[in-house]
């Protein structure tokens, strides 16, 4: 079963078992490759918790250890301090001892609940895992904090690829900003590639500003559409159009056909419109498919490899992944930054008597905005070097 974490309640545990010694005396804990930890078992007490080591889990994702892999990204989810600092580590090392990346593709895919997005990606995702690839699929999703069970319907949707050894489906983080979401699929696709997961899938229902995100940290990114009755082209962001480089009109099947085809086109002209670039082989482009027969989707990943390696032939892939890392760094300074703001406390005042006084009209927000940034500044140059770890 690979849907995570349903199968690992609590990922960052090792073992529940009970120990088979009787207890009262100290039992060393083997074989823990890198460390060997003694722990004192006391009569009556709940058996050890060894949580591994980030040299531990980066070995076990780079072996493409399951456990591991749930567990690494669980890590990089968890907002506990502790967990956080090993995050970072378990990244650094990464970073140091991944092979290079760059033969994965990165996919984004979107569309609205119902379009067929896990119907598609069951329908894809299994043609590749028989043909020998493996797929990682992630989603990111800031309004299942709030939905919760969304991914009970993907799991029957996606029951096929969810036992697949050769597929790793990991939902969104159950709490958070879209931004938090979204940094820690970013991870999350590094630890995957590490992993040796070939197809990186990540999916979102393009809430807010998620579909910008998840564009913003992949190599293609595929807009799911359905077609509906009377003007295919109301309800679409317009937003979406100049992010897509596969627009796919699903459900062209049975009664649906020629509604489907009607839509294809006229997306394609609402594209080119829009995007002018017709002729260039980067040029966005619409196809039809059918999640539930399986029409269409073949071909979609035949276009999908050969934009991609046009994209590599021609420098544009390392170019975007290049512009995505710098835009990931400045994403980071400002995480960083505001949780400093948070951390703290006069400058959490300072915020609020200025948000007061904005309010108020007594003060402008730019200089409101200088005052709370200067008490911030004031805190940390002022925090004793033994009280820095109260800052992230
Ligand atoms: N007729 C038809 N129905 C589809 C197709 N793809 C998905 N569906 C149906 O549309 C509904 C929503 O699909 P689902 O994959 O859960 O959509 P998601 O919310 O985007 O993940 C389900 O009832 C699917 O069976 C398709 O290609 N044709
Ligand atoms: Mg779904």
């Amino acid at each position: 079963m690979s849907v995570m974490p349903d199968d690992s309640p609590c990922p960052l545990e090792t073992s529940r078992e009970a120990p088979a010694e009787p207890p009262g005396f100290a039992l060393t804990v083997v074989p823990p490759p890198d460390v060997i930890q003694t722990v004192a078992i006391r009569p009556g007490a709940p058996p050890p918790r060894v949580e591994p080591t980030a040299v531990q889990l980066v070995r076990g994702v780079r072996s493409r250890d399951r456990a591991a892999l749930g567990r690494a990204i669980s890590l990089i989810e968890s907002s506990n301090p502790a967990h956080q600092s090993k995050a970072r580590e378990l990244m650094r090392l990464l970073a140091v001892s991944a092979p290079d990346a760059s033969t994965s593709i990165r996919i984004g895919i979107t569309g609205v609940p119902g379009a067929g997005k896990s119907t598609f990606i069951e329908r894809l995702g299994c043609m590749l895992t028989s043909a020998g690839s493996r797929l990682a699929v992630l989603a990111v999703d800031p309004s299942s904090a709030i939905s919760g069970g969304a991914i009970l319907g993907d799991k029957t949707r996606m029951a096929k690829l969810a036992s697949d050894p050769n597929a790793f489906i990991r939902p969104s983080p159950s709490s958070g900003t879209l931004g938090g979401v979204a940094r820690t699929t970013r991870d999350s696709i590094a630890i995957c590639e590490a992993a040796g997961f070939d197809v990186v899938l990540v999916e979102t229902v393009g809430v807010g500003q998620s579909e910008t995100a998840v564009a913003d940290m992949t190599d293609l990114f595929l807009a799911l559409m359905v077609p509906g009755a009377g003007d295919e082209l109301q309800g679409i962001k317009r937003g979406l159009l100049e992010l897509v480089d596969i627009l796919i009109v699903n459900k062209c099947d049975g009664d649906n056909m020629q509604r489907a085809k009607l839509a294809a086109r006229q997306h394609a002209g609402a594209l080119r419109m829009l995007r002018g670039d017709g002729e260039s082989a980067l040029a966005p482009i619409v196809l039809t498919a059918s999640a539930l027969t399986g029409d269409g989707v073949a071909d979609i990943w035949t276009s999908i490899l050969a934009r991609h390696s046009t994209m590599r032939s021609t420098g544009n892939l390392e170019a975007r992944r290049r512009t995505q890392r710098v835009r990931w760094l400045d994403t980071a300074i400002d995480d960083r930054l505001h949780a400093m703001l948070r951390a703290s406390s006069a400058a959490q005042l300072a915020l609020e008597n200025a948000r007061a006084r904005v309010l108020a009209g007594t003060l402008a927000p730019s200089d409101a905005a200088d005052t709370v940034l200067n008490t911030l500044i004031e805190t940390i140059c002022t925090q004793r070097p033994q009280d820095s770890h109260s800052l992230p």
